[in-house]
């Protein structure tokens, strides 16, 4: 999977993408991320990208031209399956959104900064809009990151245990069960005796209960009840 992210900033996705898990996906050549510096797109020598909103109004709107520029030089080279615009007025990441897009072989992100970008790149190149929850970041880059994240670890191949994405919360609208590792009794506080009994079916029982239980108190409206 390539993944083009446009920003302003983009700084701000280097470490992101340089640890643990992304840089696994990445050296395997099962990721590749392409970080675009709109500012090379800005117009005139401050190569300006932003602008005061007609209308009147506090903040500034990313331009539509470094935007448009940007874009068009990207599609030269590049068919993309979605071009992504982070905002938090889309519509919110789910773990099913996620498994949907790491089906996709090319993704262009843009992050917004400000008050967001101009809407006639909304209009006319955007063809799905993502916000990751209802609070208000500075800008699309974290947004991006976190969405990267959970796109690159769904890519076969990056995982060590081919299975353990099947297990993860939300994979079957489900939370997951609780986990321990050694030692089996710490300060008096012990690890529920059928996980050291080695009967596999048992444990396994025992983990879909917990899974179940679990996400009906904590949240049920996963389970489509209403609290
Ligand atoms: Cl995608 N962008 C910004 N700026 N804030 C957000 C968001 C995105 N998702 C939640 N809050």
């Amino acid at each position: 999977m390539q993944i083009d992210i446009i920003s302003v900033l983009p700084e701000l996705l280097h470490s992101p993408l340089e640890h643990s898990i992304m840089k696994r996906a990445q050296t395997k050549g099962l990721l590749t991320v392409n970080l675009i510096d709109l500012r090379e797109y800005g117009l005139g020598k401050h190569r300006q990208v932003d602008d005061y909103q007609f209308g009147g109004g506090a903040g500034m709107v990313m331009m539509v031209e470094p935007l448009a520029a940007c874009i068009d030089r990207l599609q030269e080279s590049t068919t993309y399956d979605e071009i992504i615009y982070l905002t938090p007025d889309g519509k919110t990441l789910n773990q099913g959104i996620c498994n949907r897009l790491s089906l996709n072989n090319n993704l262009l992100l843009i992050c917004g900064h400000y008050k967001g970008i101009d809407e006639r790149i909304r209009e006319h190149y955007v063809t799905m809009e993502i916000s990751i929850g209802d609070y208000v970041l500075s800008g699309g880059e974290l947004a991006a990151a976190v969405l990267v994240d959970s796109l690159g670890r769904l890519l076969p191949g990056v995982l060590n245990d081919e299975t353990s994405a099947l297990f993860d919360s939300f994979q079957d609208d489900l939370l997951a069960p609780p986990v321990y590792t050694r030692p089996a009794e710490f300060r008096g506080w012990k690890v529920p005796d059928i996980l050291l009994s080695g009967n596999t079916p048992k444990i396994e029982d025992w983990r879909n209960d917990q899974a179940m239980e679990r996400t009906r108190q904590r949240r049920p409206d996963l389970l489509g009840d209403e609290d």
